[in-house]
């Protein structure tokens, strides 16, 4: 029997965390023979507290042959005592009224103390993602929080989006989702993120061509992934859950496990490359393999891409001015 992995999840309570749990429990995310602890991060309210003591009886009324221990908290040091994966899900919501700069500053304590605390006692080579919004700066912050852990270790989630866009793609040119390739999401994760399928590829053959509908990407295609998240609130009363667990765990195998040569998006340190300065986390394609993620590199960027691309980066790099203080 291989060695357990230790994966912290925070907002463990929450609806994404309980969508989430389970499935990394029964070997969804890291494989049929991969034992895991789970060690679960809540607020320190009684509720939350109660309600995540929940969670743990259902773990353990499942009966996961792979689940190895469980640790439920409401402190990070001891949430993220010498964990493999840390998946920080929980994050302040937007109340009413709320303006999006309150939102952030709230969000930035939560993330440098979250950092801080991975910083100290998380495993070395810790691979971070986060899923709570802003998860861009979010990770930002994490991440310069966490000095002495490696950079690049630190990523956002932008895989919901990649997901949400090749569903739109197949059902548009009437494909099999699986079959497409070289999808590439830039940017933030908000409705300014630019889905991109020029590159990409449907059993070798060029998507964009299939489609050929150019209009269709400027006025259908791009706003619908940008605001589906809105979509499925209108529609359901409440935030995507079920898909940002997916999600989060497509991410995470796909680091872990390798993506097989296909490209996946990640929200990852800029190196500088496509213009985006560096440190800025950012939505890029990359392939991962050996537990590593390496960036497509030298795509052609377009004038109409260009645009795009620059607009999800001022609002990141206003995002950054807004905490810069706080780091
Ligand atoms: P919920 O409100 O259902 O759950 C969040 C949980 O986090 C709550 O139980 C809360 O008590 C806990 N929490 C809050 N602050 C915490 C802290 N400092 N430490 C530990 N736990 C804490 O939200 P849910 O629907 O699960 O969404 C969680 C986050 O994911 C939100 O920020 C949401 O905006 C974000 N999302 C990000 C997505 C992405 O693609 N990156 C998509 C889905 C989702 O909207």
């Amino acid at each position: 029997m291989k060695q357990p992995v230790r994966v912290a999840v925070t907002g463990a309570a929450g609806q994404i965390g309980y969508a989430l749990l389970f499935r990394i429990a029964s070997g969804e995310m890291l494989g049929k023979d991969q034992p895991v602890i789970l060690q679960m991060l809540e607020l320190p309210i009684d509720k939350a507290q109660a309600a995540l003591q929940g969670v743990m009886m259902e773990l353990e009324d499942c009966a996961f042959p792979l689940l190895a221990g469980m640790v439920g908290t409401d402190d990070p040091l001891v949430a993220f005592k010498d964990v493999d994966i840390a998946m920080l899900v929980g994050a302040k919501p937007r109340g009413p009224g709320m303006e999006r700069k309150d939102l952030l500053l709230e969000n930035a304590k939560i993330f440098t103390e979250q950092g801080k605390a991975l910083n100290k006692v998380a495993s070395r080579d810790v691979k971070v993602l986060v899923v709570g919004n802003p998860a861009n700066t979010n990770a930002y912050i994490a991440m310069k929080s966490a000095p002495d852990l490696p950079a690049g270790n630190f990523t956002a989630m932008l895989r919901l989006d990649h997901n949400r866009a090749l569903s739109q793609l197949a059902s548009k040119a009437g494909v099999p989702v699986g079959e497409i390739e070289k999808l590439v999401v830039w940017g933030n994760h908000s409705p300014t993120m630019y889905p991109d399928y020029r590159f990409a590829t449907v059993g070798g053959e060029s998507l964009r061509h299939k489609i050929g509908d150019e209009d269709w990407n400027r006025d259908a295609f791009i706003p619908r992934v940008g605001k589906r998240g809105a979509e499925i609130i209108e529609a359901r009363g409440s935030s995507s859950a079920a898909s940002a667990a997916n999600a989060a765990i497509d991410h995470v195998r796909d680091w872990v496990l390798g993506s097989g040569g296909k490209w996946v998006t990640m929200g990852v340190p800029s190196d500088g490359s496509y213009g985006i300065p560096e440190g800025i986390i950012y939505g890029v394609p990359v392939t991962t393999s050996d537990g590593a993620y390496e960036r497509i590199r030298d795509l052609e960027i377009d004038a109409f891409s260009r645009e795009r691309m620059d607009k999800t980066l001022a609002e990141l790099e206003e995002e950054r001015a807004g905490v810069a203080h706080l780091l």
